[in-house]
């Protein structure tokens, strides 16, 4: 099955739109949890089987399990693999490279670690993002507007020829609308700028799913990410959280605190979309 339409019918079971990001930091795991890859595992499981009814995809980012090593990279493909078959799973490396080196990261992330899809980098070009697109039930998901502090530094420069005069964002939004040819695009735009989210959704249209990180721990608001970020018909922002929805709780609650803090977002979700 196709990746957004894996996540469509996820959303709409659901009845929600969150994506729990599984960032596992050992700081941050409650008390009873071994702080090693074991204890983070079981973590992350319980995470899962707390929160499964609930969201729409899980977004594992590659770097808190390369933190550990190939025994991390072991974990990643296990987690991914736990994920009941329903649930898309987002994988998150932001990748790009020169075409066969992007080739190689798309085996990986695809044949090996099973993803349904991938963050990317555009910054190379087309021919970086194409190994991705060529799996074409996979989902390709690619950087326009970052969440973070220092995201307008490039991402925000005017990018002037004799025809336009256009923020680099901007141009990356209209751009992978020339790249959509198996309809497997999705962008990233951070909940901390809505009204550009807003600028993006108006260039894309209605069928490419929007990624928005940055709501709970770096401060974006829910209700104006999913107002600015959805389609005419109020789906296809994924709201991804990560830290908020995990670390919710240092005791032996953590499970059922994490889906408390989670189902909290998915009612506001429903009272707005569903
Ligand atoms: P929290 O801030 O803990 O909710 O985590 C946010 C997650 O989204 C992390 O895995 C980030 O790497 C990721 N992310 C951003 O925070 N900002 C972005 O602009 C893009 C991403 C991403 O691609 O997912």
């Amino acid at each position: 099955m196709k990746f957004k339409d894996k996540l469509l019918n996820k959303a709409i079971e659901n009845k929600s739109w969150l994506c729990v990001g599984l960032d596992p930091d050992i700081n941050k795991l409650p008390n009873e949890i071994d702080k090693n890859i074991v204890g983070v595992g079981k973590f992350l499981r319980s995470i899962i089987d707390a929160t499964s009814d609930i969201v729409c995809a899980y977004k594992p980012n590659s770097a808190f399990y390369e933190q550990f090593g190939i025994e991390g990279v072991s974990l990643l493909r296990e987690i991914i693999s736990y994920v009941p078959d329903s649930i898309p799973v987002i994988l998150d490396a932001k990748r790009g490279d020169i075409g066969n080196a992007s080739r190689m990261y798309a085996v990986s992330a695809f044949d090996h670690l099973k993803a349904d899809a991938i963050t990317v980098n555009p910054y190379m070009g087309y021919d970086c993002v194409k190994p991705f697109l060529e799996y074409k039930d996979k989902g390709v998901i690619v950087l326009c507007l970052t969440s973070n502090p220092s995201s307008a530094e490039f991402q925000k420069r005017t990018i002037s020829n004799k025809d336009c005069s256009w923020a680099l964002y901007k141009l990356v939004a209209e751009k992978v609308l020339s790249w959509n040819e198996y309809g497997n695009i999705g962008l990233v735009a951070g909940a901390t700028s809505p009204m550009e989210l807003s600028e993006i959704r108006e260039i894309i249209g209605d069928d490419i799913p929007i990624l928005i990180p940055g709501v709970g721990a770096q401060g974006g608001d829910l209700e104006a990410s999913l107002k600015m970020g959805s389609n005419s018909s109020g789906q296809l922002a994924i709201i991804n959280v990560s830290r908020s929805a995990l670390y919710a709780s240092k005791e032996s609650d953590y499970a059922e605190k994490s889906r408390t803090s989670a189902l909290q977002l998915v009612s506001r979700m429903r009272s707005l979309l569903f």
